[in-house]
């Protein structure tokens, strides 16, 4: 099923969206800061840049990790960022709990070092990667990806870090490998959401091989020029941008290749609601509610209006090949 978003796949900015006034009070704060001498920080990153002058984004204080603008097809929008302040405070992250402001409280306890990833399963050469080897293994990237959740939202957020399909490439899947599956944390003694029943711990997701060796899908390290805070996912996560949040699985401890079509951990908890495939779709409505519009987190006013909902979240001309002729309302 091909429904055709746009012309070329890119989401262009309306002309609403450029607010000549936050422009000038962004570059009014860019100069002061700059006077000021404290535009080191601040500067970390073309998108935290930008995000400066748009006058919306304001970066946190957490170590700088910078990425070279992405030269991925795709990886670059120019709509508006969420701002960093709403990005890192309304969360879905239900180890730290199910309420959205509860991971930024409750997720500091989380202990992100040491930390090592298990890759391993199908794969010629498995093996235990530290995060400073994961870091090192290939250049970081600024990608400036949409991410649309099941409930509804979504949000335009400048992940730092580079394609997955380096990783994989590293281990060499082999030829049975067909899937892979990414297991989370789950830490009973700092997160105290794994003590309930709402789903079964660890958080496990996955995505066919091909899906996880297209360029557009990111382990991620930072955001907004900065490592992620733990509410976010650190210290590596994954995103994949034209899927539902919920495939965007956080603080990653294990990458297996398998031969089978891995149980993630919301088609256990729903299978009717949540399927493997999980791609944005205003086509297929969540049985409970319809997927067809979504609201831009930071865009809440009384007046705002809802959003059209992309056929995979405006990401169709890089991905729509992975599922030719596949029955999207029967892979949902
Ligand atoms: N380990 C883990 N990863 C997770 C989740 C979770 O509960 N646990 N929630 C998912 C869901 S439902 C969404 S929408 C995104 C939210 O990412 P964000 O909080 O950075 O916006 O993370 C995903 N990754
Ligand atoms: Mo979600």
């Amino acid at each position: 099923m091909i429904i055709r978003s746009d012309r070329d796949g890119f989401v262009h900015p309306q002309s609403s969206e450029i607010t000549p006034h936050g422009v000038y009070q962004g570059r009014r704060e860019l100069m002061r800061l700059m006077a000021g001498g404290l535009a080191g920080a601040a500067l970390a990153s073309w998108a935290a840049r930008d995000a400066l002058a748009q006058g919306v984004a304001r970066p946190g204080k957490l170590a700088p990790l910078a990425g070279a603008k992405s030269a991925v097809a795709g990886a670059v929008t120019m709509e508006k960022l969420t701002d960093y302040q709403d990005a890192s405070s309304y969360n879905n992250y239900y180890e730290f709990g199910t309420d959205k402001s509860d991971p930024a409280r409750q997720a500091q306890q989380l202990k992100t070092s040491p930390w090592t990833v298990a890759v391993e399963g199908l794969v010629k050469k498995p093996a235990s990667y530290g995060l400073e080897d994961l870091l090192k293994l290939s250049a970081q990237e600024e990608r400036i990806y949409r991410l649309r959740c099941v409930e509804g939202w979504s949000m335009v957020i400048p992940w730092v870090g580079y394609s997955l399909a380096e990783l994989i490439r590293k281990v060499e899947p082999l030829g049975s490998a067909k899937y892979v599956e990414f297991v989370t944390l789950a830490d009973p003694k700092t997160m105290p959401g794994v003590g309930s029943r709402v789903l079964e711990w660890p958080y496990v997701e996955g995505l066919r091989l091909d899906e996880a060796m297209h360029p557009l899908t990111l382990l991620a390290f930072g955001m907004y020029g900065e490592v992620l805070p733990k509410q976010n996912g650190a210290p590596l996560r994954l995103v994949v941008p034209w899927k539902y949040g919920f495939k965007s699985a956080k603080s990653l401890v294990k990458i297996r290749f398998t031969d089978q079509e891995p149980r993630t951990a919301w088609s256990k908890a729903a299978p009717q609601e949540y399927g493997f495939y999980s791609n944005v779709n205003p086509g297929v409505d969540h049985p409970r509610w319809s997927q067809a519009s979504e609201r831009r987190i930071g865009e809440d006013g009384l007046f705002a209006k809802k959003r059209k909902t992309l056929m995979f979240n405006g990401y169709e001309a890089q991905v729509g090949q992975l599922y030719a002729g596949m029955d999207l309302k029967k892979f949902y």
